[in-house]
Parts: structure tokens; sequence; C-alpha cells
């Protein structure tokens, strides 16, 4: 896809125009995790540096937001700057895109809204921390992120650490494989849960090199089958926090999450900060940490799949 093609309501920077017209391996990232996802100035400093990551790989990183209304694909220092500490950033879904649009807002898009632009745009690899999924409690709340969804609809494999037990993990993968998105554990037989490397769960299929998952991509998409991958990249042994560990830390934050009678949108942003301080910001370097991997990772994985039509 050439430059001139580009979606006439999307902003795409030159330096990512022009990797993907040279069908050159391109790895979205999303911008919910800068503005509502880690505290001030750490959260500009996993930006910067991750994007630094993707480009020692070889790999175009091509952050994701919203600023004054226009979808931005790719963006400048001062971007991240902005989006980490203005505090008037809204945390936009799918459905809040038409809104920050129309209004001319800015706006951190989610899993679920980057995977959306980041298809537009046409890039197809997209590295994050975790995914938004069942929360615990859902069948009386139904509050289920439209992350998985649009991973039911959407041609994007996203890279990420699993899930956390925020959410119910096992509703999570029984909804994706409804949703029929192939998730691979890479390199382990169990599905990671962020902070910690087991969860108690199996991954559904594992596969352990970057060219078998773009293989699986190809397959997938070159068959008609509509929709995302997630590629679920286990924390390193060295950064992780053990799931016991965690899991006392996670039971209190959901507590006093109750306490304040926190729900929907909030929910997520309210737990992450709070997991934050129960750990003393030891959780804050697990999270820096395997967003790093899953960026190795991504750029891995786009060089391989590079050169597929989209
Ligand atoms: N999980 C994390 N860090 C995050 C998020 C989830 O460990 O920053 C963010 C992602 O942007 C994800 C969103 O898409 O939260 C899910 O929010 P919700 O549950 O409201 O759909
Ligand atoms: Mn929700």
């Amino acid at each position: 896809m050439s430059p001139t093609h580009q979606h006439p309501l999307l902003t795409v920077t030159d330096e990512v125009a022009t990797a993907l017209a040279e069908g050159r391996p391109v790895v979205a990232l999303e911008s919910t995790i800068i503005s509502h996802g880690m505290p001030y100035p750490a959260n500009v400093e996993m930006a910067v540096e991750v994007e630094g990551i993707v480009r020692s790989l070889g790999a175009t990183p091509a952050t994701i937001a919203v600023l004054d209304g226009r979808p931005r694909i790719g963006l400048a220092p001062d971007d991240l700057e902005l989006l980490a500490s203005h505090a008037d950033v809204m945390k936009v879904s799918v459905r809040d895109l038409p809104y920050v649009v129309a209004r001319g807002v800015h706006g951190a898009t989610t899993v679920a809204s980057t995977m959306r632009l980041a298809a537009l745009a046409g890039i197809r690899v997209f590295v994050t921390g975790g995914l938004g999924g069942v929360h615990r409690g859902a069948e009386t709340s139904f509050d289920v992120s439209a992350d998985l969804t649009e991973l039911g609809t959407t041609d994007v494999a996203v890279v990420c650490a699993g899930v956390k037990s925020i959410l119910d993990i096992g509703l999570t993968l029984e909804m994706l494989e409804t949703l029929g998105v192939p998730v691979v554990g890479y390199g382990s037989d169990e599905f990671p849960s962020f902070f910690s490397r087991a969860s108690g769960h199996r991954a559904p299929m594992r596969v352990d090199t970057p060219a078998d998952v773009a293989a699986m991509m190809r397959a997938k998409w070159g068959l008609g089958l509509d929709g995302g991958v997630v590629v679920a990249n286990p924390i390193p042994v060295e950064d992780e926090i053990p799931a016991d560990e965690i899991g006392l830390i996670i039971d209190r934050a959901l507590a006093d999450m109750d306490a304040l009678g926190i729900s929907g949108k909030d929910a997520t942003p309210y737990l992450l900060g709070r997991i934050v301080e129960l750990t003393d910001g030891a959780s804050l370097i697990a999270n820096i940490a395997l967003v790093r991997n899953n960026a190795r990772l991504g750029a891995a994985i786009a060089r391989e799949f590079a050169g597929w039509p989209v």
C-alpha cells in the first residue's frame, strides 16, 4: 500500500508510511498503556525506550493515539510526552473513537482501538503489555473488554504477556475460543499471567519461533479467517513476580476497587495504579520488563511477516 492510498482520516508519519509502502516491518504500539497504565515519568520513558528497541531490531515503531481528534499512526517524542503527562487524555476504546474524532480532543487508544487503527493503516503486528478480557464477576457486571471482540474481527497479531489475574483468565480464554482467535503460548505450554509465567491455564497452542508465528498469520488470513492472533509471551524468569505473591496484592486491589464503587472503563486503570502502590513500584518494574520483552518478539515477528500483501 503506498502512502497516497492511506485512509483519509488517518495521519501517518512519513517514516511509517514509507516503511509500509516498501513492505518493511512495522510494529504498532498502543497509548492507553502510556496515559492510563503507568505513572509519569516511567510511562514516557517506557514509550521512548520501546520505540528504540523496535528500531534497533530493524522494524519501524508506530505508536498510535488520537491527537486533537486526528487518529495518528506514528508519534513524535513531544506527542509521547503529552500523552504521558496530560490529565485530560481520554481512554479510548473502539466505541469512543467517533466521539474523540468528532470533538477534536486527545485520546489514548486501548488494545481494541489501536488494533482497529493499525489495521486501517495496513499494520499487522502490534506489541502491548497485557490484554483486556473478561473481568472477575462478569456474570453479573457484564464487564468484558472490547479487546476480545476486536480480536474476533480485526486482522492484527497482538504480542502480550497474557492477561493479569485482575481478570478471569479461564473465562477470557473461553471467550477467545468462541471468537475464533488463536492463542499461542510463545515458547511455553502454559498461558502466562502478565507478572508471572504461570497462570494455572494451559496455552491452547504453542509456537517457538517468530517465523512460525508469521506462518500462522499468513495461514489464517490466507484462508479468509478474519480476526487477530494472540501471542502470549511469558515475562522473563528474572523479572517475574511469583503468582502467589502478586495474587494477594490483586485480591486486595479488587477489594479496594469494590469498596470505592469503581467500575466500567475506570476499573483497569484503577487496578493497575493500585497494584503499583501496593507493591511499592515492583509491579511497575516487572511491567516495563515484560513490555521490552514483547517489543523484541514483536519486531522479530514483523520482520518474518513483512512483505505479505495486506
Ligand atoms: N492491561 C494492562 N495494562 C494496560 C491495559 C490492560 O496490564 O495498560 C489497558 C490496555 O490498553 C487494554 C485496556 O486494552 O487497558 C483494557 O481496558 P478495558 O478493560 O476497559 O477494556
Ligand atoms: Mn470494561
